[in-house]
């Protein structure tokens, strides 16, 4: 796949649109997370591992918010047991179609599936994946989703969620934020890139604290949810059923 280099930002816009997951989006998307999303790649690596260790034979696991398929790609990377498959979700058909494009099928196959992720059947699931997407949902609509991952999965189940974090400590959080924009100048992007893209994710992209994440986890039945990995305010964690 060619990179292409994310410069949606890069010219002073009259307005600032809220942010949409659209062609433009799509198009320059590798881009712009890896340059975006400090320690993506790690997470994407590692949610290959976890599903190496919990993918179970005759089960499914979920992408859900696949965009263009990275933590799919890792999984299947890693699956060896037999008659296990991968169902990716995404509701913008622009990121769908490039996944699409991306795509042979190998001996753990992927379904892809344009749906938005409320209202997609979990069942059978042996690890469930929310890498970066749960953020995107109206808050009063989280703890419903997570109620219904953890109904379909099976008894030793995996919920492993990226999310970008708040902090309650609100130099804490200032600091967070501050970092993560000197790590987005470090990659290259503008001052003014970031501050329009800021702009354009406000009231789209909500981040809560890990303490919040945890508490509705554990509130919706899992047994444990834990962090295993976190960069300034991006962070990653595991819920076990
Ligand atoms: C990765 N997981 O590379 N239903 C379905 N999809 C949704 C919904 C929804 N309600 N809301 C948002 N999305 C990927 C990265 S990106 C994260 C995930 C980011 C989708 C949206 O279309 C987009 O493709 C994805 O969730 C979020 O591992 O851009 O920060």
């Amino acid at each position: 796949m060619t990179l292409i280099k994310d410069s949606l930002y890069s010219q002073p816009l009259g307005q600032v649109n809220a942010f949409a997951f659209d062609d433009h989006v799509a198009n320059v998307f590798p881009d712009m997370i890896q340059r975006s999303v400090p320690g993506y790649q790690t997470m994407i690596t590692a949610i290959g591992l976890l599903a190496g260790r919990f993918a179970k034979p005759n089960s499914v696991c979920y992408d859900l918010g696949c965009s263009l398929g990275a933590a799919s790609f890792s999984m299947r990377q890693n699956i060896a047991v037999k008659n296990c498959h991968i169902v990716a979700v995404d509701n913008s058909q622009a990121m769908l179609t490039r996944f699409e494009s991306l795509l042979t099928q190998e001996k753990t196959p992927i379904k892809l599936q344009c749906a938005d992720i409320r209202d997609v059947k979990i069942e059978n699931a042996s690890m469930v994946v929310l890498n970066f997407t749960l953020q995107f949902l109206p808050i009063e609509d989280r703890a419903e989703l997570l109620a219904k991952i953890y109904d379909g999965l099976l008894p030793d189940g995996a919920l492993i969620i990226s999310e970008k974090l708040a902090f309650e400590d609100s130099r804490q959080h200032e600091l967070q934020i501050d970092l993560h924009h000197e790590f987005k100048k470090s990659q290259g992007y503008s001052d003014l890139e970031i501050s329009q893209k800021r702009t354009a994710l406000e009231n789209v992209l909500i981040p809560e604290t890990f303490a919040t994440h945890q508490h509705r986890l554990k509130s919706v039945g899992f047994s444990s949810a834990e962090l295993w990995f976190q960069y300034f305010n991006f962070a990653s964690f595991i819920a076990l059923k």
